[in-house]
């Protein structure tokens, strides 16, 4: 394909409830939405990038502009794009993998719906069902927590993951278990720990934890690795996994017993693929992470927890989870499953008046 242009639009989504994590709270979902054009199909990707860099360096104002000056024009310069071509023409700018995830998302959808194939079919999904797990805030006591895990509970979620932080950890964990009984159970820290708090995170040891995702800073893959020694939780990593190649350190340094993959993390799908294929190989579980994305973004990665190396439930949560509106026709959870889409493509169209409510911005970016 040759690419007409980009559309970069800006959407503000309210939140249904803020959402604290140990970087901070979030009340709305500042979201940057990439259209291709071409002239056999158009495509949508989401850039999973927040207002700011606090969960990675990356943040959405800066996604923008390397965008529009670094990486759209090399694209548009091009001719007969595909997704797999994505990748190697954006090899000369380093880093910024979410901006690139969201045109690599974009070209491949336009790709997919030119072909009239699902991406769940051409990423090699084996399920028409995912299992819906839900991510929980940090609360500002522990009556609230159980209200919120209780809810999700009732509408059907089937695992539960607790963010955590120092000072909101043990209790919060003993709490929900010794309410809740066996349900499966996980905490996010979000990197807010060091080696030092070993102590206390061996207390966690006791209640039988699917696994604890990122506990220590992105760069720190061999504290992992000491601190996996040190407790007997599963220590997933999140944050630290950029590439298949981090993903390959992880495992030989046996940092991580289990991956979280999300695609605008590692700088598209086909990365995240490859890391599926590693983790798969060599024993690793993986499950699909989040971003609060919309529709968009939710059903690529729907489509991706689909494959067979997916084997624990991620934080694909159905759009009410946080969107009182979606910009696509929602997911819904059934019987705590989301439906895989089948149509071409991400599967999913938003829907115009939707989206016009929430844009806040758009601009239209044409080759040289
Ligand atoms: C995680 N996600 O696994 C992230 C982090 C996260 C679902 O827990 C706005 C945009 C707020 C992206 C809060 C979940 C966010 C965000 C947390 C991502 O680490
Ligand atoms: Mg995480």
């Amino acid at each position: 394909m040759d690419i007409t242009g980009f559309e970069l639009r800006r959407i503000a989504m309210p939140l249904v409830a803020p959402f604290r994590t140990s970087f901070g709270t979030e009340t709305a979902r500042d979201v940057l939405l990439v259209r291709v054009v071409t002239p056999e199909a158009e495509g949508w990707g989401e850039c999973v990038a927040m207002s700011e860099p606090v969960y990675s360096s990356e943040y959405v104002d800066g996604a923008a502009e390397v965008i529009r000056r670094f990486l759209a024009p090399p694209l548009m310069a091009a001719r007969d794009v595909t997704a797999s071509r994505v990748a190697p023409l954006l090899a000369p700018v380093r880093g910024h993998r979410m901006a690139k995830a969201a045109l690599e998302a974009a070209v491949l959808d336009a790709e997919l719906r030119a072909r009239g194939e699902s991406f769940g079919a051409f990423l090699g999904a084996s399920r028409d069902r995912v299992p819906a797990g839900v991510s929980v805030g940090i609360m500002d006591s522990i009556p609230e927590l159980l209200d919120a895990v209780d809810g999700y509970l009732a509408e059907g979620y089937l695992r539960i993951k607790l963010k955590i932080e120092p000072g909101w950890d043990v209790a919060a964990v003993r709490a929900v278990r010794e309410r809740f009984g066996d349900i499966l159970l996980q905490v996010d820290a979000n990197a807010a720990y060091t080696l030092a708090d070993a102590r206390t995170l061996q207390k966690l040891d006791d209640f039988d934890l699917l696994l604890i995702e990122q506990p220590l800073a992105e760069d720190d893959i061999r504290q992992h690795g000491e601190l996996a020694r040190l407790i007997r939780t599963p220590v997933c990593l999140d944050e630290s996994i950029g590439s298949v190649e981090a993903a390959a350190d992880a495992i030989a340094l046996r940092a991580a017993r289990v991956i979280n993959i999300k695609p605008g993390r590692v700088g598209g799908y086909l990365e995240a693929r490859r890391i599926h294929d590693l983790c798969r190989a060599n024993g690793i579980p993986v499950w699909c992470g989040g971003m609060l994305e919309t529709g968009i973004g939710r059903a690529a990665n729907v489509a991706l927890a689909a494959l067979p190396g997916f084997t624990l439930p991620g934080d694909t949560s159905a759009s009410s989870r946080y969107f009182a509106r979606d910009v696509t026709p929602p997911f819904v959870l059934d019987d705590g499953h989301l439906r895989v889409p089948e149509a071409p493509g991400i599967g999913v169209d938003p829907l115009p008046d939707a989206l016009a409510e929430f844009t806040t911005s758009s601009e239209y970016l044409t080759p040289a």
